[in-house]
């Protein structure tokens, strides 16, 4: 069940051997302020921190290294300049492969990086002030977040997947007056309209900003606001931009999330903290070499793009791949193209990306040369042991060792993950805890659950990378995480704990779903449902999916004028991209003539689970339901799909 497959021998000189892991954890969990502020010192400081940890989780506050200051964008750019000013930083691998790949040293960067800086000046925006920004994946994202950090702005990054009513929620929340965006992006050969979508959710009723400033990418014709839009080529640069001095527990950035209920809140991280967080598990997880490329698939607007596009590589001076694309254009070996093209050696992706290419066979891959690769990696979701298995055979021919990293918005970086070198693997299972991080399983009631077990997954101390708050709503942040289990971080997710001490994330215990490594709200996708004028009420569960790992399953009842039919459950798969976007697509919509509901009105979600999933044996006590007989419909609609 849970066999060890021994890790092939990393030819690098730094990686961490079993004993050495072991006497850092041990002494992170000791001394837990000594070893954070020997980590600290991977960063430049303006002044060095003297305080580790300062916090409690009941009542909530969180405090990593209280009186430092420090500019990450200093850390990330600048200090590399006087060795690595040669070196580079970035390389940029656009949508179409005969399109100009870009190169930029780790000077050219930073010429960039003051330019953009320059740019947001000129706009307006002030230390302090958020900026939202919805871009592609290209050079001009990563540095529009170092230019926010450089001036001490706090970046809010909104995926370019999102819709235009999603962008407006979000420049809302968090008060943004300005907006970074492109003329437009490119995926897998197909435009995607930035600006225009910018302009639309601006054009809602009570979203207002002062500045957007629009990068030239695609060259598409673009209808620019006086005086609100500027171009970013026009407004930037060269002058002198000096980093701003920042509180180590002064904001980095705010990321929206989706979460059990409500709309997606927005994650705080702050910059000293974060820093090291990123700079450390980069360092450890992937065992990065200078000279090395490194490549993480993750667009910026996720946290995965934050902690292991920009920050974790750039405070470690590496070189890494910018990649517009996607897996599959122009063909199903685009991957590989872009690893034999610029020599990647650690490649970083999601399960559902390793999944959809595994099903098209090896010939993809095996026609690919890959000699370069030395690592590979996956985030996002659980891995089944099958694609774990092609992942390490036929794509890193069992050269190469792989490392599943469990984290999520909220951790800032890796948290559960073997380390190359120090651990053997177990497909599937992500690991051991990385350094200072005490991972508990509890049941639901709130015992706590030692040896070999399954329960929920909390977290019993606080760690440098963890989220503060939620932006403007501490309480909610309190009631979120820290609620169900008081004095511990809960962190959504069910897990085993084997007898070797893995652990085997099995996936989220609320009613968050994971759709291609994506996380959603289920409130959400109901929320935009019932706005259509058909829909009277809508629940909305995962089932399985063979390439996304959960799809998007939704049970609509409809006004009684109503009919359910194809065209109309096509019209509601519409109406959902439109409302938060394609991501948000629903898979399957069963209508049905009611929910089942507990007599207090409750709806029984574990039972639309269970019909979502087909098993139909398993659904449990169904006597306390209202209506009892409506399971029976609910199961025959489901077989009749
Ligand atoms: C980094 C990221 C977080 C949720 C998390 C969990 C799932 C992430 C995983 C994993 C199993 C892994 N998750 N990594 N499950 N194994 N290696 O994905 O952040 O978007 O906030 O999602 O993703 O369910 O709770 P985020």
């Amino acid at each position: 069940m849970s066999e060890f497959v021994e890790p092939p021998r990393t030819n690098s000189a730094t990686h961490c051997t079993p004993e050495q892991y072991e006497a850092l954890y041990r002494r992170s969990l000791e001394q837990p302020d000594a070893f954070w502020l020997e980590q600290a010192q991977r960063l430049d400081w303006f002044t060095p921190p003297t305080l580790g940890g300062e916090w409690s989780y009941d009542p909530v506050f969180i405090e990593w290294f209280g009186d430092g200051t420090l500019n990450l964008c200093h850390n990330a750019v600048d200090r590399h300049l006087a060795d690595k000013g040669d070196s580079t930083a970035l390389i940029f691998e656009p949508d179409d492969p005969s399109g100009e790949t870009r190169s930029l040293t780790y000077r050219e960067l930073h010429g960039e990086v003051v330019r953009m800086a320059n740019a947001l000046k000129a706009l307006g925006v002030a230390r302090g002030d958020r900026v939202t920004l919805y871009m592609p994946m290209i050079v001009e994202g990563v540095t529009a977040m170092l230019a926010c950090a450089r001036i001490g702005a706090v970046h809010s990054v909104v995926f370019g997947g999102f819709s235009p009513e999603a962008l407006a929620g979000r420049i809302v929340d968090c008060e943004s007056r300005f907006v970074i965006t492109a003329d437009g992006g490119m995926r897998g050969g197909r435009p995607v309209a930035l600006k225009s979508n910018v302009d639309a959710a601006l054009a809602h009723e009570g979203v207002a900003v002062d500045g957007v400033l629009v990068v030239r990418h695609t060259g598409a014709e673009t209808a620019m606001q006086a005086p609100r839009d500027r171009w970013l080529h026009e407004l930037a640069s060269d002058a002198d931009c000096l980093c701003e001095e920042m509180r180590a527990e002064d904001p980095l950035f705010i990321l929206y999330t989706s979460g059990s209920t409500g709309k997606p809140k927005g994650v705080l991280h702050t910059t000293g903290g974060y820093g090291v967080w990123t700079a450390a598990t980069f360092h450890y997880v992937f065992d990065y070499q200078p000279g090395e490329v490194f490549w993480c698939t993750a667009d910026i607007g996720w946290v995965t793009g934050h902690s292991y596009v920009v920050y974790g590589p750039l405070l470690n001076g590496a070189a890494q791949v910018i990649f517009e694309g996607v897996p599959n254009y122009p063909d199903h070996g685009r991957f590989w193209d872009v690893v034999d093209k610029h020599s990647v050696a650690i490649l970083y992706t999601a399960p559902t990306a390793i999944r959809a290419l595994m099903r098209e066979g090896d010939a993809h891959v095996t026609s690919r040369d890959r000699s370069s690769l030395r690592l590979l990696g996956t985030v996002g979701e659980p891995i089944n042991p099958e694609a774990w298995r092609w992942y390490f055979e036929v794509v890193g021919e069992k050269r190469c060792p792989v490392v599943d990293t469990w984290w999520q918005t909220e951790t800032g970086g890796a948290m559960i993950t073997t380390l190359p070198g120090a651990h053997a693997m177990k497909p599937g299972s992500a690991g051991k805890p990385f350094f200072g991080i005490r991972p508990q399983l509890l049941d639901a009631e709130g015992e706590v659950l030692s040896g070999a077990a399954a329960g929920n997954l909390a977290i019993t101390h606080s760690w440098p990378g963890q989220a503060r708050t939620v932006y403007g709503d501490h309480d909610r942040f309190v009631q979120t995480y820290f609620s169900t289990y008081m004095g511990r971080y809960f962190t959504g997710d069910g897990c085993r704990r084997d007898e070797d001490g893995y652990y085997w994330i099995t996936g989220r215990v609320d009613d968050v779903i994971n759709v291609s490594g994506h996380r959603m709200g289920t409130a959400e996708i109901e929320s935009a449902l019932v706005l259509h004028d058909s829909v009277a009420e809508a629940a909305v569960v995962g089932c399985p999916h063979d390439i996304k790992g959960q799809g998007i399953y939704c049970y609509v009842t409809l006004y009684a004028d109503r009919e359910g039919s194809d065209a109309l459950a096509e019209e509601l798969r519409q109406h959902v991209r439109k409302e938060i976007g394609p991501i948000a697509t629903p898979d399957h919509i069963q209508f049905t003539d009611g929910l089942p509901k507990t007599r207090s009105g409750k709806i029984m979600r574990r039972i639309l689970r269970k019909i979502a999933e087909n098993e139909f044996g398993a659904l449990g006590d169904t006597s306390t339901l209202a209506d009892p007989s409506l399971v029976e419909r609910l199961v025959e609609g489901r077989r009749n799909r």
